[in-house]
Order: C-alpha cells, then structure tokens, then sequence
C-alpha cells in the first residue's frame, strides 16, 4: 500500500518558496469536523510556518464538502488570492453519496483552476472508513492539511513565475 511506504507530509522544507507575500482562502466542511478541523489545523501552520501573515489567509467554513467548489468560488470573488485550499472528508458509507459528492468536489474545483488559473487544491479526504480519515488528519500516515497547504505555496509560486512572462490567454 503506498501510504504506508512514506509519511507524504514529510516534505523538503529547505526547497520550500516562501509565502510571504501570498494570500490564500481556505474553505472547510463541517462534515466530520474532528477531522476536518485537525485537517484544517495542519494546513493554516504549515502556511504560517513558510512566512504566510495571518491577515492574507481568509477562512471560511460550509456545511459539508459538497459546498468546497461554491465557496472557493466566493473566496475568489472576494479577496485577491494567490490559492484556494478546499478541506473535507467524505466516508464512504453504505450508499454511493460518496462517489457523487467526490466528483463533484473534483470537478468543480478543477474547473475553478482552470477557468481561473489560480490553484484551487483538493485537500478532501476519502476514506473508506473513520479510521483511515483519523490515520491521514495527524495520525500514522501525517496531515494531509501540511500537504494541501506545501501544494498551494508551491503552484501559487509556479503561477507567478510562468505569469512573469507568460504570454499565453487561454479564454478567461
Ligand atoms: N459531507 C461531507 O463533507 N462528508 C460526508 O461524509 C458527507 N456524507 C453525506 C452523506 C449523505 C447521505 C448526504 C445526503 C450528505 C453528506 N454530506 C457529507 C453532506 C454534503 O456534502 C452536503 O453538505 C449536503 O448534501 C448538502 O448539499
């Protein structure tokens, strides 16, 4: 199993660019909030911890994860952000409600990426039980909250880079 090959949010700290001068939205279901919030908990010090100001990081929570895409899509109409961060956790159960609201999730703020060109990351756990979602939020497989974060400094500073000379216009 991959996971259990390596801790993913160990990550090289040192080839980290730095976020001080970015602004990020993070949108948080309420869904599982045991886990979300401690989701939630590892992505904000992880953005703080790489030089991010607490004023440049606008938070805002939703009922369940279905509502990610809408609310980083009015995170985005809000604020001038460098990336969004959507965080939820959808365990599967007995019927398919999780492969709908997964996809959609997917999609939606795939979509947003795209239609926007800033990054909107998917930091949605799916697990296929409590315990898988407890062993990724801070347990024996680490936060996927630090990596969702570590994925939006890290494409934030790719799009400023490209948009230095980027030249291309694809619609939008
Ligand atoms: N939202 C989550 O974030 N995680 C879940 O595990 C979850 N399970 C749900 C199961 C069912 C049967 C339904 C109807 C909704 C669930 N939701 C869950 C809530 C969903 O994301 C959304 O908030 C509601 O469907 C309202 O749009």
């Amino acid at each position: 199993m991959a996971s259990a090959l390596k801790n993913l949010s160990e990550y090289d700290e040192k080839n980290m660019p730095s976020a001080a001068d970015m602004h990020f939205g993070i949108a948080v279901a309420d869904w599982n909030a045991h886990i979300t919030h401690a989701l939630y908990q590892g992505c904000v010090d992880t953005l703080l911890q790489h030089g991010a100001k607490e004023e440049n990081i606008h938070v805002v929570q939703v009922p369940g994860s279905f509502e990610l895409p809408q609310a980083t899509r009015l995170l985005l109409g809000a604020h001038k952000l460098d990336a969004v961060i959507a965080i939820g956790c959808v365990i599967k159960g007995e019927t398919s409600h999780n492969e709908y609201i997964n996809n959609s999730v997917a999609l939606g703020l795939t979509n947003l990426s795209i239609a926007t060109s800033i990054p909107c990351i998917f930091g949605v756990l799916t697990p296929n039980d409590e315990q898988q979602a407890i062993d990724r939020a801070g347990g024996k497989y680490g936060n996927k909250g630090i990596e969702a974060a570590v994925t939006a400094i890290r494409m934030a500073a790719l799009r400023k880079d490209l948009q230095k000379g980027g030249k291309a216009k694809i619609g939008f």
